[in-house]
């Protein structure tokens, strides 16, 4: 294993967070003894902190999201994180608030959760922790550990981690899933060996259409599937696909795939496996409920420039890129803003064909200029844009922010409505009052 301070949070089988790592064990009983509920555990950014806090409390939530979503909501307070948005507890839903996304970087701390099934390791499941590579297309079946991951050349990478879902909670008439707001998404920099030089270790057959991935959760029921997903060999095989052993430095904290991740930027996250251990490079399309009937879109709606031919079919693809999108994180909804001028703050990004524009309209959508671009951390990665208003007249105010990538791409007015919810990347709205 490798070491590190401060050991990873775990949830036990009684669903409690509590922290079993190391000396961390007693500081966690010490805060969240086992008798104490998660609802207990609750706090608030700043002064903020009651569990009856909802929609009135938090005015960063989404006006959006459906009422539900907006009573139901709280933040919690899990180790080693910054107070996160509860959206689903078993399994850990968290959403990262709005305002951590005034930086390109997310950091650890404050990154995302999404998981499909109860059973998620502790950090105790991963101290055996192998990766098995194998399959019908590879050559010589191997067990690589994570010296043998870190022995092979190490890349670097900053990209985004978007949730397919991210923004679905916003989208009209609201669709079933977790009702996610603005924060199923970060960007970090990720390191480790590409992918394909890990495949090299066991060696491809010809024939290999796809390459399999698995990792250490389970469902808790039989009759749940397995989470399993897989890659195209042309997106397996390509520069920016790394297997990632750290995470903005630091090893991957536990709830965001310790030890080792897949990383596929300019992909939606579905596909970013944590946990991994398991790859199977394979002669034939996997089939199974994670990839032939979630994660979809109907075919042709969304414009990819790498098609996942193995697995379209003639009704639906599976859900690849992602879209050009575009987030304001100061100011933030409800706020009240000088008449003065102000900053306003936020990130873009895209598939990778990297950021070539981001306007802002004052006025709800009438007009529109363009923002002061920060420099460019990498195609993948958040792009940080600004833009100082100058003097405002008093009263309501909507701003919206809308980006453009370098392959021309733009976020459309009205968002392309598909069943599940995905790619809702029409230009957000944030209003204010302008004092
Ligand atoms: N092992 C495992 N990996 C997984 C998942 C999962 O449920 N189990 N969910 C995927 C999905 S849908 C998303 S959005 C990302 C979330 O990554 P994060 O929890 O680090 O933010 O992990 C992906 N990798
Ligand atoms: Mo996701």
């Amino acid at each position: 294993m490798v070491g590190h301070t401060g050991g990873p949070p775990v949830l036990t089988a009684g669903g409690v967070i509590a922290d079993i790592e190391h000396g961390e064990a007693v500081r966690a009983k010490h805060l969240y003894g086992p008798e104490m509920r998660r609802r207990d555990i609750m706090v608030g950014l700043g002064a903020l902190a009651s569990h009856e806090a909802s929609a009135a409390t938090f005015p960063w939530l989404s006006p959006d999201l459906p009422d539900g979503t907006r009573a139901e909501a709280h933040l919690v307070q899990i180790p080693n994180k910054q107070p996160l948005i509860q959206l689903s507890d078993r399994p850990p839903n968290l959403e990262t608030p709005i305002q951590a996304f005034r930086t390109g970087i997310t950091p650890n701390d404050q990154f995302f959760v999404r998981y499909h099934l109860a059973g998620i390791p502790g950090a105790r499941d991963l101290d055996n922790w192998k990766l098995e590579i194998g399959g019908d297309a590879a050559e010589h079946p191997a067990r690589l550990g994570l010296q043998d991951l870190n022995d092979l050349p190490q890349n670097e990478v900053i990209a985004v981690c978007q949730c397919s879902g991210n923004r679905r909670g916003l989208v009209q008439p609201h669709v079933a899933g977790v009702q996610w707001g603005n924060g199923a998404m970060g960007c970090a920099s990720w390191h480790g060996p590409k992918l394909r030089d890990v495949l090299d270790r066991v060696g491809i057959k010809p024939g290999a259409v796809e390459v399999w991935f698995g990792g250490v959760d389970e469902p808790v029921l039989p009759v749940t599937p397995e989470f399993r997903k897989s890659l195209p060999m042309s997106k397996a095989l390509a520069d920016e696909t790394i297997v990632a052993t750290t995470m903005n430095g630091s090893p991957l904290p536990l709830l965001n795939g310790y030890p080792v991740r897949l990383v596929v930027p300019g992909w939606t996250s579905t596909y970013w496996m944590k946990h991994l251990s398991q790859i199977a490079i394979s002669t034939i399309p996997i089939d199974n409920f994670w990839m032939q009937k979630a994660y979809r879109v109907p075919a042709g709606m969304f414009a990819v420039e790498q098609p996942f031919t193995s697995q379209n079919n003639e009704q639906t693809w599976p859900i690849t890129e992602i879209t050009v999108n575009s987030l304001i994180a100061s100011p933030i909804g409800g706020e009240q803003v000088d008449r003065s001028g102000f900053t306003i703050g936020g990130v873009a990004w895209d598939n990778g064909s990297g950021i070539e524009r981001v306007e802002i309209s004052l006025d709800g959508g009438k007009s529109w200029q363009d923002s002061l671009l920060d420099r460019e951390l990498g195609r993948y990665a958040f792009r940080t844009f600004r833009l100082d208003t100058g003097p405002l007249p008093r009263g309501a105010a909507e701003l919206r922010v809308r980006a453009t990538g370098n392959n021309k791409q733009t976020q459309p007015d009205v968002w392309k409505a598909n069943p599940a919810g995905y790619h809702n990347n029409v230009p957000q709205r944030v209003l204010v009052t302008v004092v």
